[in-house]
C-alpha cells in the first residue's frame, strides 16, 4: 500500500500531467500552497493592492454583534464550523465576541493540511484558553460528515476568505449543492465573496507592484522542479494578470517567453512551449449580487444577509438552506 504522501505525490504529477497536455495548458492554484507558496500568501495579504483580506477584516471587527444576531447564535449551542483553517486572524474577531457573550459553540476548524491545523489550534488555545476546539482533517465534505456522527448541534459553516472565487462558475455551484447535502434546514452558511468593482482595482490586486503575486506563481514551477525533477527556466516565463470585466473573472497566467522544452522526469515526459504560450493557472472570479443569489437558489440555499465593507468592494454573504 503506499503512503498518504506518495499518493499525493501522485495526484501532483497526474495533475501536472494532464495540465501541459491540455490546450491550452492549465496548473491547478490548489498546488500553490507549498511552504514557500503558503508564505507568498502570507505577504500577499499584506500588500497594498490586496484589499480582499483587508475588506473582510473591516466586515468582522466593524459588524460583529450584527454577525453574532444573524446567527441567531444566542438561542443554543452551536458549532462553528470554518472550513480552511486559514490563519484565523477574521475568526478570532467572532470568536473573541462569542466568548464574552458566554454562549456555549464549539469551534470546528476542517482543513486538509495538519501543520495549518495545529498552527491554529496552538494560536487560539493560547488566545482563548476557555474555547472549546475540535478538529477535522481532511478533504471538507468527509470532515463534515465524520464531525456531524460526532455531533448534533446547530452547525454555522464559514467558507471565508474569497476562496470560492478560485472556483469556476460551475465548480463554485457543485460545490454548494454538495455542502447543502451535508446540511441540516436550520444550519447556517457564511461565505466571503469578492464583488465587481473598478477593473482597475480588481487588476492591481493580482499585478501588485512589488512582485509578490508573480513569485506566487512562479513558485509552482520551482515546486515542481524539486517535486517532480522538471527543468523549468523561471526566466523564461513571465507572470501575467488579467481582468475580464464581462465575466467578472481576474486570471493569472504564465507566459512562455520564448519557444522551449521542458522535460518532467517523474512523467518522463517533455513538453514544448511556443514563444509567448500561456499557463493558465489561477481564476479569480469576482460577483455582484444577483450572481450571489442565483448561486444561492441553484445550490438549495436563500440569501438571509450580506454584509459589506465601508468601499462595498467585498461581502460576507449569509445562506441558509431552503
Ligand atoms: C486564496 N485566494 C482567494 C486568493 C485570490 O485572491 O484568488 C489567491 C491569490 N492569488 C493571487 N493573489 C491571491
Amino acid at each position: 500500500m503506499q503512503s498518504s504522501s506518495a499518493t499525493q505525490q501522485n495526484t501532483f504529477a497526474d495533475d501536472v500531467l494532464r495540465g501541459l497536455s491540455s490546450d491550452p495548458k492549465f496548473l491547478s492554484s490548489k498546488y500553490f500552497y507549498d511552504d514557500e507558496g503558503s508564505r507568498l500568501f502570507q505577504e500577499i495579504m499584506k500588500l497594498p493592492e490586496y484589499y480582499l483580506t483587508k475588506s473582510e477584516f473591516e466586515i468582522f471587527s466593524g459588524q460583529t454583534k450584527e454577525i453574532y444576531e444573524a446567527f441567531g447564535a444566542s438561542s443554543a449551542e452551536f458549532d462553528l464550523i470554518e472550513l480552511g483553517a486559514g490563519d484565523g486572524t477574521k475568526t478570532s474577531v467572532l470568536v473573541d465576541y462569542f466568548l464574552k457573550q458566554d454562549i456555549a459553540f464549539t469551534y470546528v476548524p476542517i482543513d486538509i493540511s495538519e501543520e495549518a491545523l495545529n498552527f491554529l489550534t496552538e494560536k487560539f488555545r493560547t488566545q482563548f484558553p476557555n474555547l472549546l476546539i475540535q478538529t477535522e482533517r481532511g478533504d471538507y465534505f468527509r470532515a463534515l460528515e465524520t464531525f456531524k456522527s460526532k455531533s448534533d448541534k446547530r452547525k454555522i459553516i464559514l467558507f471565508l476568505g474569497s476562496n470560492i472565487g478560485n472556483f469556476g462558475k460551475a465548480q463554485a455551484q457543485d460545490f454548494f449543492v454538495s455542502l447543502r447535502a451535508v446540511m441540516n434546514d436550520d444550519d447556517l452558511l457564511f461565505i466571503g465573496f469578492d464583488l465587481q468593482k473598478d477593473p482597475r482595482t480588481i487588476l492591481s490586486a493580482y499585478d501588485d507592484s512589488q512582485n509578490v503575486t508573480a513569485a506566487f506563481n512562479m513558485n509552482l514551477l520551482t515546486r515542481i522542479n524539486r517535486e517532480l525533477g522538471a527543468n523549468f527556466i523561471l526566466e523564461d516565463f513571465s507572470h501575467y494578470a488579467s481582468y475580464h470585466p464581462i465575466d467578472g473573472a481576474a486570471r493569472s497566467f504564465l507566459m512562455s517567453r520564448k519557444v522551449q522544452t521542458v522535460s518532467i522526469e517523474a512523467l518522463n515526459k517533455t513538453f514544448e512551449f511556443a514563444a509567448w504560450e500561456p499557463i493558465f493557472m489561477e481564476i479569480s472570479q469576482k460577483y455582484n449580487l444577483k450572481m450571489i443569489e442565483d448561486l444561492a437558489r441553484a445550490s438549495g440555499f436563500e440569501v438571509a444577509g450580506n454584509f459589506y465593507d465601508n468601499k462595498n468592494f467585498y461581502t460576507n454573504s449569509l445562506w441558509k438552506p431552503n
